[in-house]
């Protein structure tokens, strides 16, 4: 029996989870979660990091403490995001939150310079605001960055603050738009090209590669190896998708929805980047082609809102009373730029259902019908344009990470694709992240395949089916994807 601890940090939540591998059957326990999310300083966003760090020695330690020596530790976390190290290794300044607004307008300048048909046709990365590019350009001319030897994106910098070591492991380099998506090597020439110093980009690490050994003041039982994994959240919860074949769609579904397939080699089409579909770096050199919807969130936003103005917000409640409200009333584009920033989301619903010619949400439960609904359609829509931009059939639909537990969810998500959907694990990135160590280590073997069998060993999975509860007809659906452009 070997025991491996998992940090994943989501944007809404950090969690150590100890992954016992036993006899080719893996088993989670949490041993420490802890609040995460955007911290308002003199007029920026940032990450609480220090917090975060201290969220993970303590989930650390009471993994040490709960299985005597850990045979590994492994770090994952949202994408984009990075901390910069002078020559000292000291941290300068705070990490920007990827919400934050000063990469408002970049893009387009850095299109001036290298035409995005181009840095798409490199990178294949979706046009995000936030994406690392961009926000190193933003950062052009600041202190911080003249201060800067070394750009470490978050698990690589919480890994550097464990071992020493600073490397930037593949699949989320693969968020940054510096990483050539075909070589998975850095573009050092665009970014040369845009005046971002490249030598700001450590040596790049795959997943399943020794990192290091956590420092000994942290206190662990023994000396505990660092092993590289999906380091980008969305990687290792695709790592850990029960699927039993290849013609699955996934949603790794938690703040962000990421909606996709998990494929051999790029798509780096036009019609693709029209679409704004991503390619990023997966494990074992596979491609996460996937698109962005702008998921819980946007829940998550409404409940705080809510929260802030007294009024209910008990999610399970509200979910209860979304489920009796009329499907479809009304749908809105989740995906709009005004979804991005934190802010009070239900009065931003009312306003895109004015703008579209719809009735605006009356109530609270209209107002999460409103967005679950929405949500269905945009997932419907990624699943069925990643199919046909991949030219790859799609016959069940897998949703992992905290949004298993919404069962309405899951059920508009069947409905509205027409496709079987098979719900769970609710914690994927940290059992992909426990795979991926455990095979590091020795204890498992073999490729993506035989990891999925392992992980889905135990695993307490719902199917719905479409249709099932009496939900929208395809028709319908259909119909619904107009409303949300508007007359
Ligand atoms: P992240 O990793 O991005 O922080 P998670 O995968 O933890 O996100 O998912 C968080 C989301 O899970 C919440 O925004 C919430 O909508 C959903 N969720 C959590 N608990 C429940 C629950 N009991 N019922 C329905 N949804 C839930
Ligand atoms: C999900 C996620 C997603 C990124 C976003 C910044 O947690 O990593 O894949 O696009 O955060």
């Amino acid at each position: 029996m070997s025991a491996f601890a998992a940090v994943d940090l989501g944007a809404s939540s950090g969690r150590v989870i100890v992954g016992t591998v036993d006899g080719g059957r893996v088993s989670l326990h949490e041993v420490n979660r802890f609040p995460n999310g955007p911290v308002q300083l003199a007029g920026a966003l940032h990450w609480d990091v220090l917090g975060l760090y201290r969220g993970v020695l303590d989930g650390l330690r009471a993994a040490g403490r709960e299985a005597g020596v850990l045979s590994g530790v492994g770090i994952d976390s949202w994408a984009v995001d990075y901390g910069l190290l002078d020559r000292d290794g000291a941290l300068v300044g705070n990490p920007f939150h990827y919400r934050d607004a000063r990469t408002d307008g970049v893009p387009d300048t850095v299109f001036a310079t290298i035409p995005a048909a181009e840095l798409y046709a490199r990178t294949g990365l979706q046009v995000q605001p936030f994406n690392t590019v961009f926000q190193l350009v933003a950062a052009q001319g600041t202190a911080a960055l003249a201060a800067a030897q070394t750009a470490l994106l978050i698990p690589d910098l919480l890994g550097c603050w464990l071992t020493g070591a600073r490397v930037a492991e593949v699949t989320n380099a693969s968020t940054t738009g510096l990483l050539d998506a075909s070589t998975r090597t850095w573009a050092t020439d665009l970014a040369e090209r845009l005046g971002i110093d490249s030598t700001l980009l450590p040596p790049l690490l795959d997943p399943g590669a020794l990192l290091g050994h956590v420092r000994a003041d942290v206190g662990l039982h023994g000396t505990v190896p660092v092993w590289t994994v999906g380091s980008h959240d969305t990687a290792s919860a695709v790592v850990a998708v029960p699927a039993v074949g290849d013609d699955f769609a996934y949603i790794s579904c938690g703040t962000w929805s990421l909606v996709g397939l998990e494929l051999d080699r790029p798509v780096l089409t036009e019609a693709s980047r029209a679409a704004n579909f991503t390619n990023e770096a997966g494990v074992d050199g596979t491609v996460r082609y996937l698109r962005n919807v702008m998921g819980l969130w946007v829940l998550q936003e409404s409940l705080r809102t809510w929260n802030e103005a007294g009024l209910p917000a008990d999610l399970p409640d509200l979910l209860a009373a979304a489920a009796r409200v009329p499907a479809l009333t009304t749908v809105v584009d989740v995906d709009g730029p005004a979804f991005l920033p934190p802010g009070d989301m239900p009065a931003r619903i009312a306003a895109e259902a004015e703008r579209t010619g719809q009735t605006p949400p009356q109530s609270q439960a209209e107002t999460v019908r409103c967005i679950l609904d929405s949500l269905a359609l945009a997932y419907r829509r990624a699943v069925r344009q990643s199919s046909a931009l991949a030219g790859k059939d799609v016959s069940v639909v897998h949703v992992v990470g905290g949004g298993v537990r919404n069962e309405l969810l899951c059920q508009l998500t069947a409905d509205a694709t027409g496709l079987s959907v098979v719900a769970g694990p609710v914690e994927g990135a940290a059992l992909g992240n426990v795979l991926v160590q455990a095979r590091a280590a020795g204890v498992l073997s073999g490729g993506l395949a035989d990891l999925r069998a392992v992980g889905a060993q135990g695993l307490e999975l719902r199917r719905y089916e479409p249709g099932a509860t009496g939900g929208p007809t395809d028709r319908q659906w259909a119909a619904a994807e107009h409303r949300v452009e508007g007359p």
